[in-house]
């Protein structure tokens, strides 16, 4: 790497210490497709060792101290119980994320069902997210609905629409306000021909419907192919409406594997948009990890996961803003993109290992990781009971 002008390296080692991802409970559990799911040893067994799990990475990387839950997968009987917890390990509970989707119930839909029984039931879990957060001292509801149709003219589009606003303004209203609620969306499956939230456009306007509190969450995952989808951060934080992100990474449509893995260009992209705005910290955004790691080893993954977002930051970081404005101005087409590039090319792990020794942190965080000894000691210890994984 060309030696970094000392300012320049401290100003980007300040930003990439201040940086917070944000782990996901659910990827520590076991998890696969539909068509099987293959346990790993030492895999959690319950939220109390997810947690453990997710302050191993903390650990290793010092940027990611908390972790989304996922209600009822992380089911327990007392909230404030398992947030104290997380705070030995040295972690806190974040994002609260719903889950609609699994009981018989919802098969037409939650908040969407042509039936009021049932929109009922979704909505009374919701507000119980709610409470859930007020135990564990969570500032973010995240809400993702799997509500949609297989085939045309089986339901009403502008009715299902009604239905979710009703739905969405009965929760946000229940908000402390200290508590924001993300709104995701996602362009098909389970729903195969019409999904309720299907794109930005869709959470947009009902998050400017339901007030400031309600923001959109971009799940990097959730798109056509070949979606822009630095455009829609872009677009987004200029309304003020980005709550934050679930990152991952896709071929071709869902994948959610490691964010960086398919396309680190992109993850680039979005970050270099999200520094641009002066939006890495400071302003509310949540930058979480919404993965499953079905085959290879799960903290590992987190990891590296968390590292894949740390050298796409510090590559976003080293983007010459004044170079790049003055090639704009000047219609520099080659010019303005060069710019881009070059910090893209950049080799930015020197620089992380070197952010990671001023934090205390070895600068190696998987080699530490393996070289501790704790996936040995919780295969070993982690014997007996029931794995955790999807449909708890
Ligand atoms: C959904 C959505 C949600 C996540 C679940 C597991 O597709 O991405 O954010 O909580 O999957
Ligand atoms: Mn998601």
């Amino acid at each position: 790497m060309t030696e970094l002008a000392p300012e320049t390296r401290a100003r980007v080692a300040a930003r990439l210490r201040d940086q917070r991802i944000e782990t996901a409970s659910w990827a520590y559990g076991n998890s696969g497709t539909r068509f099987k799911v293959f346990p790993q040893e030492g895999v959690p067994r319950d939220p109390y060792e997810k947690l453990a799990d997710a302050a191993v990475v903390h650990r290793y990387t010092g940027v990611a101290p908390t972790v989304a839950l996922h209600i009822p997968w992380d089911l327990v009987e007392d909230y404030a119980d398992l947030a104290r917890h997380a705070t030995e390990l040295g972690v806190r509970v974040g994002t609260i994320n719903s889950n609609v989707f699994q009981d018989n119930d919802y098969k037409l839909g939650s908040v969407t069902n042509p039936d009021a029984g049932v929109r009922r039931k979704a909505i009374g879990h919701l507000l119980e997210c709610i409470d859930v957060m007020d135990r564990t001292g969570s500032r973010d509801l995240k809400l993702w609905f799997s509500d949609g149709t297989n085939y045309p003219g089986q339901d009403d589009v502008r009715t299902r629409q009604d239905r979710l606003a009703v739905a969405l303004a009965e929760t946000y209203a229940r908000l402390g306000d200290e508590q924001r609620m993300l709104l995701e969306y996602k362009l098909f499956e389970p729903a195969f021909y019409m999904t309720d939230v299907p794109d930005w456009g869709t959470a947009y306007a009902h998050c400017i419907a339901l007030g400031e509190r309600a923001q959109v969450v971009i799940d990097t995952g959730h798109h056509a192919p070949g979606t822009n989808i630095e455009f829609i951060v872009a677009v987004l934080l200029r309304a003020g409406k980005l709550g934050g992100f679930d990152f991952n990474s896709r071929f071709y449509a869902d994948d959610d594997l490691m964010v960086g893995a398919a396309d680190p260009f992109q993850l680039f992209r979005i970050l270099h948009e999200i520094v641009l705005a002066d939006a890495l910290s400071g302003r509310g955004i949540a930058f979480m990890l919404d993965q499953c790691h079905n085959i290879e080893p799960k903290i590992q993954a987190v990891i590296r996961s968390v590292l894949n977002v740390q050298e796409a930051t510090a590559k976003a970081l080293l983007v010459d803003h004044a170079a790049l404005k003055a090639a704009q101005d000047d219609g520099d087409v080659l010019g303005a993109n060069e710019v881009l590039m070059d910090a893209y090319h950049t080799d930015v792990r020197p620089l992380l290992r070197s952010v990671r020794e001023d934090m205390g942190l070895d600068p190696d965080p998987i080699g530490a990781y393996k070289r501790s000894g704790y996936l040995e000691k919780v295969r070993a210890e982690r014997v007996g009971g029931t794995q955790a994984g999807w449909g708890a």
